[in-house]
C-alpha cells in the first residue's frame, strides 16, 4: 500500500480538497478561520500550504463566519459547504449557537473547533474548561446535542473513519446537518503514514430515496377522496429541487399551494397556484384555504407552529394530514400518514398514479385580491404629518418596487420575517429566511454568504437596529472580500416585534424599546456613521421615496451598502393581511388586569388547538 507521511491537520486538508460535488467543484468551497493558540499551528500551517486548494478566509467573530457558511449552503440548496475552524475554548463556543442554527435549519456545515491536547501534558492548557469528575469533557462537547455527527480527533487515524461520516452527514438529503470534528491541538501537528487512495478525489452525490409503492398508493388514494385538499410547501421542496414539480402538480390536480418561512419562493409569488403563505404571519387567503381543507398534504415541511397555528389551524377534527418528508421524523408527525421519500420522485409518482384526477374547488380569485391588498398594504402613505414614522410595510413595498427577478429578500429575526412572508412578492428563488433558529446577528453575515453563493443575484438584507446592534462585523469582512449587498436598516429603537408582542399579551412596555428601557440617558446610535467606519457606503433615507432612490444606487456597487430609515415600531404589518394564532402561555395569575384579560383569551384559544388525534 503506498503510503504518504503527513500531520493529521495536512491530512484533513488534503481530504477536504478532494471531496468532489456532481458538477465537479469542491463539495467544501472553502474554509473560514480564526487562529489562536488551538489551531495556528497544526491546521493553520496546513491550510496557509494548501493556498488556492482550499482556500482560507478571515473573519470577524466565529459564530458569524459560520453563519456565512451556513447561509452559503442554504443558497446553494445543500449540493455545497463551506468549513469554519477555531481556536479551542472561547472561539470554539462562539459557534455553539451556529452550530445549532445549522441544526434547527438541516443545513451543512463542518466547524472544525481546536481540543485539549489528546495527551493531557500541559494540562489544564489555557482556555480549558476543567471537568472535576469527568476527565473526557472539554468545552467542545456543547457541541453534541447541536450537531448531527459529532466526534473528537484525538489520533491522526481517526481522520480516515471520521472524514468519510462527515460527508455522508453533510450529503445525506434526510440526515443533513453540522458536523464538528473536534481537532485536539497535538493530533493536528502529529504525523501519520496515510493511505494515498485516501486523498484520490470522491465525487458525494446526494440521493434522491424513493418512496415505498404502498406509501404513494395510500396517499393517491387519499387526494383522490379528498375534494379541497391543500398542499403545505415546505424548505423540502427547495432542497429536492423539486420547485417546477410542485408548480406542475399543483396546476394538473387543481390543488392550492401555501407555503411555509423556508418553502417561500419555491414557487414565484406571481404563480397562479401560489396562496402565499400560512399562520400566525399567514394571508388570509392561505389561512381560509388552511382552515376549510379536507386534506392538508405537507411537502418537505417540519410544520413548526408558525405555520400551523400551533396545531389550531392544520389539525381539525375529521381532517386527514399526509407528509411527504425525506426524514421519517417528520413523515410521521402528528399522526400524519407519512410518505418517507424525496419530494420531486414522490410527487411524480402521486402524480402519474392521479391521472387527470383534478379538484375544481379553488377560487382564484381570493388570492388576486389578497395580492392587491398587499399592494395597497405595502404602498407608501401621502398626505402624512411632519413627525410621521414609515411602516415596516411601506419599506418592504419600497424594496419591492425597486426589485427585479434578480432579487433575494433575505432576513432572520424581528418584525421583517413575519412581515415579509406576509407582504414579499418574491420571484422563484428570491426569498432567504432564517428561521428555524430566527437567529438575531445572522443577516449581514448571512447576506454575504448568499451573494458568495449567488453572484450574479441583488441580495437586499432587511435590518432590525436591534439585530444589527448584535452582529454587524462581517460587514468589515464582506467590505474587505468586494461582496456587495443592500441593507435596509430599519431603526425604531429596539425591539419592536417583542414590544407589541409583550402589550398583545397583556404586559406592559418594558425592556424593549430603548424608551422603556433602565438607562440614565436614551442612545441616539448613529448607524451610518457605525456602517460607514467599517468602509461599507452608508446613508440615511429620509423617507420611503429616498428610500427606493438609495436602494436603486446601490446596485451597481463593489461594497455593501447599508440604508438606515426610522420607523414605527408600534405598528405591526400582519394588522391588515390576515394571520392566526400563535401559542404564546400567558401568566395564569397576575396583579396587572390586562394580563388578566390576555389570560383568558389564551384559555379560549387553547380550546381550539387539536394536540391529539
Ligand atoms: C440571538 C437572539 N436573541 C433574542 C431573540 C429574541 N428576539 C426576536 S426578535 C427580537 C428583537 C429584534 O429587534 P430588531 O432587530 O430591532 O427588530 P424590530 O422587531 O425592532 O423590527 C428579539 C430580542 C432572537 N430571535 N435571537
Ligand atoms: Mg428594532
Amino acid at each position: 500500500m503506498s503510503t504518504i507521511r503527513l500531520t493529521a491537520a495536512q491530512a484533513m486538508v488534503r481530504y477536504l480538497s478532494a471531496q468532489m460535488t456532481e458538477d465537479g467543484e469542491r463539495f467544501i468551497d472553502g474554509v473560514w478561520a480564526i487562529f489562536g493558540h488551538g489551531n495556528v499551528a497544526g491546521l493553520g500551517e496546513a491550510l496557509e500550504q494548501a493556498g488556492n486548494a482550499l482556500p482560507t478566509w478571515r473573519g470577524q467573530n466565529e459564530q458569524t463566519m459560520a453563519h456565512t457558511a451556513i447561509a452559503y449552503a442554504k443558497a446553494k440548496k445543500r449540493t455545497r459547504a463551506m468549513a469554519v475552524t477555531s481556536s479551542i475554548g472561547p472561539g470554539a463556543t462562539n459557534m455553539v449557537t451556529a452550530a445549532a442554527l445549522a441544526h434547527v435549519n438541516r443545513l451543512p456545515v463542518l466547524l472544525i473547533p481546536g481540543d485539549v491536547f489528546a495527551n493531557r501534558a500541559p494540562d489544564p492548557v489555557l482556555q480549558q474548561v476543567e471537568d472535576f469528575d469527568d476527565g473526557t469533557v472539554s468545552a467542545n462537547d456543547c457541541f453534541r446535542p447541536v450537531s448531527r455527527y459529532f466526534d473528537r480527533i484525538s489520533r491522526p487515524e481517526h481522520l480516515l473513519t471520521a472524514l468519510p461520516r462527515a460527508f455522508r452527514v453533510m450529503t445525506d438529503p434526510a440526515n443533513c446537518g453540522p458536523v464538528t470534528l473536534a481537532f485536539c491541538q497535538d493530533t493536528q501537528a502529529e504525523a501519520f503514514d496515510y493511505p494515498m487512495s485516501f486523498f484520490e478525489p470522491k465525487v458525494w452525490r446526494i440521493r434522491r430515496p424513493e418512496p415505498d409503492s404502498r406509501d404513494v398508493a395510500d396517499v393517491t388514494a387519499l387526494i383522490k377522496a379528498a375534494k379541497n385538499p391543500v398542499l403545505v410547501c415546505g424548505g423540502g421542496v427547495i432542497y429536492s429541487q423539486a420547485e417546477e414539480t410542485l408548480g406542475e402538480f399543483a396546476m394538473k390536480h387543481g390543488i392550492p399551494v401555501i407555503e411555509t418561512q423556508a418553502g417561500k419562493s419555491a414557487l414565484a409569488q406571481s404563480h397562479p397556484m401560489n396562496f402565499g403563505t400560512a399562520g400566525v404571519d399567514g394571508s388570509a387567503c392561505a389561512n381560509e384555504i388552511a382552515e376549510t381543507a379536507d386534506l392538508v398534504i405537507g411537502v418537505g415541511t417540519r410544520f413548526q407552529d408558525f405555520t400551523t397555528g400551533s396545531w389550531a389551524l392544520f389539525k381539525q377534527p375529521g381532517r386527514k394530514l399526509v407528509s411527504i418528508n425525506v426524514q421519517s421524523y417528520d413523515a410521521l408527525k402528528h399522526g400524519a400518514m407519512g410518505l418517507v421519500g424525496d419530494a420531486k420522485v414522490a410527487l411524480e409518482k402521486i402524480s402519474a398514479a392521479l391521472g387527470n384526477d383534478k379538484k375544481s374547488a379553488l377560487d382564484p380569485q381570493s388570492r388576486l385580491d389578497w395580492l392587491s391588498r398587499v399592494d395597497a398594504h405595502c404602498s407608501a402613505r401621502t398626505n402624512v404629518p411632519d413627525d410621521y414614522l414609515p411602516l415596516d410595510a411601506e419599506v418592504i413595498g419600497a424594496v419591492q418596487r425597486t426589485s427585479s427577478e434578480k432579487t433575494i429578500a433575505m432576513c432572520a429575526a424581528g418584525t421583517m420575517p413575519g412581515a415579509l412572508k406576509l407582504l414579499w412578492q418574491a420571484p422563484q428563488g428570491g426569498y432567504h429566511m432564517e428561521y428555524g433558529y430566527s437567529c438575531m446577528g445572522y443577516e449581514i453575515a448571512g447576506a454575504m454568504g448568499v451573494k458568495l453563493a449567488q453572484p450574479e443575484r441583488d441580495v437586499v438584507c432587511f435590518l432590525g437596529d436591534g439585530s444589527y446592534m448584535m452582529a454587524n462585523s462581517e460587514l468589515a469582512t464582506a467590505v474587505m472580500r468586494r461582496v456587495p449587498f443592500t441593507v435596509v436598516l430599519t431603526d425604531n429603537r429596539g425591539y419592536g416585534c417583542i414590544n407589541r408582542l409583550q402589550m398583545g399579551t397583556g404586559g406592559n412596555q418594558f425592556n424593549n424599546l430603548y424608551q422603556y428601557c433602565n438607562v440614565e440617558a436614551q442612545p441616539d446610535i448613529d448607524f451610518v456613521a457605525h456602517a460607514a467606519a467599517m468602509g461599507a457606503h452608508a446613508v440615511k433615507a429620509k423617507d420611503i421615496a429616498d428610500l427606493e432612490a438609495q436602494i436603486l444606487a446601490s446596485k451597481d456597487r463593489a461594497i455593501p451598502t447599508v440604508i438606515v430609515i426610522d420607523t414605527d415600531p408600534m405598528h405591526g404589518p400582519g394588522e391588515n393581511g390576515g394571520g392566526h394564532w400563535w401559542d404564546v402561555a400567558v401568566p395564569e395569575v397576575s396583579q396587572r388586569a390586562e394580563v388578566r384579560q390576555a389570560r383568558e383569551g389564551y384559555v379560549d384559544a387553547l380550546k381550539h388547538q387539536n394536540l391529539v388525534d
